[in-house]
C-alpha cells in the first residue's frame, strides 16, 4: 500500500507567519503533527510520503504514485482541502480524511471515501481492520478519549525539516477549564490526558538525532492542565535532558494561573521554555464571568503577565471582543491593556461560536447565530449577532487592530516587554539564515519600511541596553512586519 499524506495550504493568516518566514527563507511554521503521528500508526510495511502544500506542490505524479491519500486539515484550510479532494477524485485516488476540520463538518465533504474522525488512537485501528477485510466503512468516529500512552513517536523524517521554522510536539490533550467559547473540551475532553516523561523524551531525542536545534512548540491545550504530573515527572525529565544539549527552546500554551506558582514558572524556564501563549480574553471582569473564564477573574491580569515575563517567559496573548457585556468602552480598554502588558503578539479576535460549544448552544436558543464560521479569529468576521450591533463592533475592532499594530505602538510594546523580560540561557546555534535575516530586516524595515525610525530606535536601544535580547528584538520587529501585512489584508 502506498499512502500519500497531504496537508492543505494555509491562507495568509495571523498565525501563518508567512511574511516573517520570508526573512529566514523558511516556508512554513511547523510540519503537520497530526499526519506525522498517524503515519507512525500505519503498518510499517506501507510506503509513506508527505506532501505539505505549505512547502511544496502536489504533483500529478504524486497522485499517480499513491493508492490512497490521507488528508488532515483545520477549518482555515477548508478551501485548499476541497481542491485536493477534487484532484484525488479526478485522478481516481481514494481519500481518507481526518483531523479537526472533518471531525467538525464531515457531512460537507461528500466526495471523501473514508472518514477517520476524532483521535486516531481510537478510530484508526477499526478502519485498518475493516480495510484489510476489504470492507472499510464510510465513517469511523468515537466519543472516547484515548490514553496517550499508546501514541507513537511521529515520523518526523517524512517531512523535510529544513523548510520549517519550528516543530510541534504534544505532551497532553484536553483542558480542565470550562470557557464557553472554546471547543477543545468537546473535541478532547476536560481531563488532561498526558504522555509519560519517557515518551516525550523519546520524541525530543528523535528530533535531536535528526539535527533539529530550532524551536519546539508543545501544542498542548493547556500545558499545566495536570500540574502535579508536570512538576514531579515531566519537568525534572526535561531539565535533565537539556543538560549538555544545545538549542531547542520550548514554547507552549497555558492558563494564567501559571503566574500563581513561582516554582512551576522557574522549573519551566529551567526546562527550556521561553514563550507561553495565554488566553487573556478580556480586561472586563463581567465578560470573563459571562464566558466562565473563571481562572482569569478576580486577579490583576497585568501583574500576572509581568510575573510570567520576569520569570523568563514571553507572553503571547489571546483577546476577544464582542461579549454581551462589552460596552463601547471595551475597545479602548483592550488597547490600554495590551499596550501596558507588553504582550507583543496579541491575537485579538471577534467572539465566534464554534459548533459543539456551550456558547453555540446558548446563541442558537437565542436565535443569534448566522452562517459563516471562518475559524480564523483574526479576520474580523463572526457567526454571532452581537449585542452592540455588527457595524459598531467591526468598526471598534478595526480601530483596536490598527492601533496596536501601528509601528509606533507596536515598537513601544516591544520595548515594554524587553524591559520586563528575563532572558533564558538557551542559545540556538547561529544559522547563516539568521544573520541574513538581520540584513534583510535592515533593508526591508530600516530602509524601505514606514517603521524605519521605530526600527532603528529599538535596534540601538537593545544593542546598548539589553544586548542579549538583540536577536529577539530583531525577530519581533520582523513579526511586526508580518502582523501589519495580515491586518491590512483582513481589516483595513
Ligand atoms: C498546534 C495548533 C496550531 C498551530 C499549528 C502548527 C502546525 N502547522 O501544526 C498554529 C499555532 C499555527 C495554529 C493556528 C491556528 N489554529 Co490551531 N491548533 C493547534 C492545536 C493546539 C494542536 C494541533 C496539533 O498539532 N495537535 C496534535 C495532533 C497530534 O493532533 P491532531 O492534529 O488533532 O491529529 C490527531 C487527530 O485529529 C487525528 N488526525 C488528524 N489528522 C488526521 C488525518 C487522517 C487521515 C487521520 C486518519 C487522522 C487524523 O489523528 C491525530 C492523532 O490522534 C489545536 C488544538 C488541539 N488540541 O487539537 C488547535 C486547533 C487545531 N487550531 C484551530 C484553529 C481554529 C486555528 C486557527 C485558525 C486560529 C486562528 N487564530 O486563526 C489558526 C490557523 C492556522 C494558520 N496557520 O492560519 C482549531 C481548529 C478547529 C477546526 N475545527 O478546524 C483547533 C482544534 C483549536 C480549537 N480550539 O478549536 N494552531
Amino acid at each position: 500500500m502506498k499512502v500519500l499524506l497531504v496537508y492543505p495550504e494555509f491562507p495568509d493568516t495571523f498565525w501563518s507567519f508567512k511574511h516573517a518566514l520570508q526573512f529566514i527563507r523558511k516556508k512554513a511554521g511547523a510540519p503537520p503533527l497530526g499526519l506525522l503521528t498517524v503515519a507512525a500508526m500505519l503498518p510499517s510495511s506501507w510506503e509513506k510520503r508527505l506532501t505539505d502544500l505549505n512547502v511544496s506542490r502536489l504533483t500529478d505524479e504524486d497522485l499517480a504514485w499513491a493508492d490512497a491519500v490521507f488528508i488532515s486539515a483545520m477549518v482555515v484550510q477548508r478551501e485548499s482541502a476541497r481542491e485536493i479532494i477534487q484532484r484525488c477524485k479526478t485522478a481516481g485516488v481514494k481519500v481518507v480524511a481526518g483531523g479537526p476540520l472533518f471531525t467538525m463538518e464531515h457531512d460537507q465533504f461528500p466526495e471523501v471515501d473514508h472518514f477517520v474522525l476524532n483521535e486516531a488512537e481510537e478510530t484508526l485501528k477499526p478502519f485498518l481492520r475493516d480495510l484489510e477485510k476489504g470492507r472499510a466503512g464510510h465513517v469511523y468516529a468515537s466519543d472516547q478519549f484515548p490514553d496517550l500512552h499508546q501514541t507513537p513517536v511521529p515520523l518526523w523524517d517524512l517531512a523535510n525539516l529544513k523548510h520549517y521554522s519550528s516543530v510541534s510536539i504534544q505532551f497532553s490533550r484536553g483542558c480542565p477549564f470550562n470557557c464557553d467559547f472554546c471547543n477543545v473540551t468537546s473535541l478532547l475532553g476536560h481531563r488532561p490526558r498526558t504522555k509519560t516523561a519517557r515518551q516525550i523524551i523519546a520524541e525530543l531525542d528523535s528530533l535531536y538525532a535528526l539535527g533539529w536545534r530550532q524551536g519546539v512548540f508543545f501544542v498542548d491545550d493547556n500545558f499545566i492542565g495536570n500540574k502535579k504530573h508536570i512538576k514531579t515527572e515531566v519537568l525534572p525529565a526535561l531539565i535533565e535532558w537539556r543538560k549538555g544539549r544545545k538549542g531547542m527552546p520550548f514554547s507552549t500554551e497555558a492558563s494564567i494561573n501559571l503566574a500563581d506558582d513561582p516554582e512551576l514558572m522557574t522549573r519551566m524556564v529551567q526546562a527550556g521554555f521561553d514563550t507561553v501563549f495565554v488566553g487573556i480574553e478580556s480586561p472586563n471582569e463581567e465578560s470573563l464571568a459571562e464566558c466562565s473564564k473563571n481562572q482569569n477573574k478576580g486577579r490583576d491580569l497585568l501583574e500576572s503577565v509581568r510575573l510570567l515575563q520576569r520569570s523568563g517567559l514571553q507572553v503571547q496573548g489571546g483577546f476577544i471582543i464582542g461579549f454581551d457585556h462589552d460596552s463601547p468602552s471595551i475597545f479602548q480598554q483592550q488597547i490600554d491593556f495590551i499596550q501596558n502588558s507588553g504582550i507583543v503578539t496579541a491575537m485579538v479576535g471577534l467572539l465566534q461560536a464554534p459548533l459543539g460549544t456551550r456558547l453555540y448552544e446558548r446563541l442558537q436558543k437565542e436565535g443569534r447565530l448566522v452562517a459563516g464560521f471562518s475559524g480564523d479569529n483574526v479576520d474580523g468576521t463572526t457567526n454571532i449577532i452581537p449585542r452592540m450591533g455588527l457595524e459598531p463592533l467591526r468598526e471598534g475592532y478595526r480601530e483596536v487592530l490598527s492601533h496596536i499594530y501601528a509601528p509606533q505602538f507596536y515598537y513601544e510594546r516591544v520595548q515594554t516587554f524587553l524591559r520586563e523580560y528575563k532572558p533564558s540561557g538557551i542559545r540556538v546555534p547561529l544559522e547563516s539564515q539568521y544573520v541574513l535575516a538581520l540584513l534583510r530586516s535592515v533593508y526591508q524595515l530600516g530602509i524601505r519600511g514606514v517603521e524605519r525610525a521605530h526600527y532603528w530606535r529599538l535596534f540601538f536601544w537593545t544593542l546598548f541596553r539589553r544586548p542579549r535580547l538583540f536577536p529577539l528584538a530583531v525577530t519581533l520587529s520582523i513579526y511586526g512586519f508580518h502582523f501589519r501585512q495580515v491586518i491590512e489584508l483582513h481589516v483595513e
